[in-house]
Order: C-alpha cells, then structure tokens, then sequence
C-alpha cells in the first residue's frame, strides 16, 4: 500500500474519533439537561457486565427511574435478563461492529421518551479493545474484568484502564480456584491510571456491590 493511501485511512479514522467525540459531548450535554445521570460499562466478553448490572438495579430500583441499553451482537439476552427486575431496557445490535459509539446513544436519546427516566445505564458489547476509542457521552465509564481471564488481562488492554473512571475487578467468590494473585491485578491497574478507583466484586454473592454503587453514584 503507497503511503498516501496510509495516510488517507489514518485521517479517516481521526475524522471518525472526532466526530464521535464531538456526538459524545452533544450526548453528555442533553443527559445534563434532562437531568438523567448516565454511566457505561465496557469489558471482556463474560467478565460480569450484565450480571454487575442486574446486582446494582435491583438494589437501587426503587429509588430510580432507569433505562439499561444493552449492546450486542446479534441477540436481546442481556435486556432480558435485565428487564426481569422491573427496568426499561433498549437492545442495540451492532452486528458486524465490535463496540456502540456515541452515534448509537444520540439515536436513543433522540427516539425514546425520557421524561421518565433519571438514570441510563449503558452495557457495551463484550470486548476489552474497541470501545477504548469511542466515548459516549456519559458521566463515568466502568471497566470489568474478571479473575477468570487470565492474570495480565489488565496489563495487556491497558487503553480501557486509561480512560475509565472505575476498574472492577469481578468474579472473586472463584479467587481459591483460580491460579491468580490478585494484588497484582490491582497494581497493574494502578499503574496504568493512578486515578482509577478499583474495586473487587463478587456478582454473585453481592460482594462490594454495595461499594461500587457508591463510587458510581458519588
Ligand atoms: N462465579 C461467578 N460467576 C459470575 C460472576 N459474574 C458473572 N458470572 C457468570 O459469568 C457468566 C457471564 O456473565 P455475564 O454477566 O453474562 O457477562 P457479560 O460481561 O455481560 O458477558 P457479555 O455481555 O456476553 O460480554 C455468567 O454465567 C454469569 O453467571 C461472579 O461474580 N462470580
Ligand atoms: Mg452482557
């Protein structure tokens, strides 16, 4: 390939960054106005997301009025699972597309009715690589990992670790099966951004859940 033609799809992509970055202020913008705190979780595939999530809304739904999108593939499972604790919830699938971008979230913004809702939850597709370029718009990004992908998953996808709010650490109740240390999880995290507040949650028996609800809604 010349590289004129290089440079051609490197401006590209920044053109794309730029105007998701520029749709994601627009986003951040309305949520503000309409007074809905909104929070997106991204992630490796399994890690936890939907289940971190149905642990936070059935512990705050009944003092909020919330909307989960849930981003996926092909298929409307993890709505479903949330739908089961009485929230409203929009499926997006993305198809050939490996992450939802600030496009996908102005489209809901501007199609649903919100009057009703004071807090958007929003459950990236499952990946730990393609969400780190495209912000949506909301008030703090969550990144989940579990103990179960393997010791350096944290030190080998540094990017989402760099620009989130929150690292959570999932799956701990299997910490005595699994061959990992995780101190060393922490630290790895800590380095690539010593602003990140880290927490390490079970799903499943709620463990720090409590916890993390209050570093997402401070
Ligand atoms: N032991 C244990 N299992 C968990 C925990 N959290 C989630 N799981 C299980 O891990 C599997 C995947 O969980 P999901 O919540 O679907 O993960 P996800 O990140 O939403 O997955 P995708 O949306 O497919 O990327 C399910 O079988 C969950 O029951 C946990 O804290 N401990
Ligand atoms: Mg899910």
């Amino acid at each position: 390939m010349s590289e004129k033609k290089i440079s051609r799809i490197i401006e590209l992509n920044e053109d794309l960054i730029n105007n998701n970055d520029r749709l994601a202020a627009e986003n951040n913008k309305f949520l503000n106005n309409k007074g809905i705190r909104a929070f997106d979780f991204v992630g490796a595939i399994g890690a936890g997301k939907t289940a971190i999530l149905e642990s936070i809304v059935k512990r705050i739904i009944d003092d909020h009025k919330i909307l989960v999108v849930n981003g996926d593939v092909t298929t409307r499972i993890d709505a479903n699972r949330l739908e089961k604790h009485g929230v409203q919830t929009i499926q997006i699938n993305t198809g050939n597309e490996c992450a939802l971008n600030s496009y996908h979230v102005s489209q809901v913004l501007k199609n649903y009715e919100l009057n009703d809702i004071d807090m958007l939850f929003i459950e990236n597709v499952g990946n730990l690589i393609c969400p780190s370029d495209f912000i949506l718009g909301t008030e703090k990004r969550i990144v989940i990992v579990s103990i179960t992908e393997g010791p350096w998953v944290i030190r080998k996808h540094p990017l989402l670790f760099k620009y989130s709010d929150i690292a959570v650490i999932n799956k701990i109740d299997l910490k005595d099966v699994v061959d990992v240390n995780i101190k060393e999880m922490i630290n790895d995290a800590k380095n690539i951004n010593p602003k990140l507040k880290i927490i390490t949650t079970s799903a499943l028996t709620g463990e720090k859940i409590p916890e993390l609800i209050k570093e997402i809604l401070d």
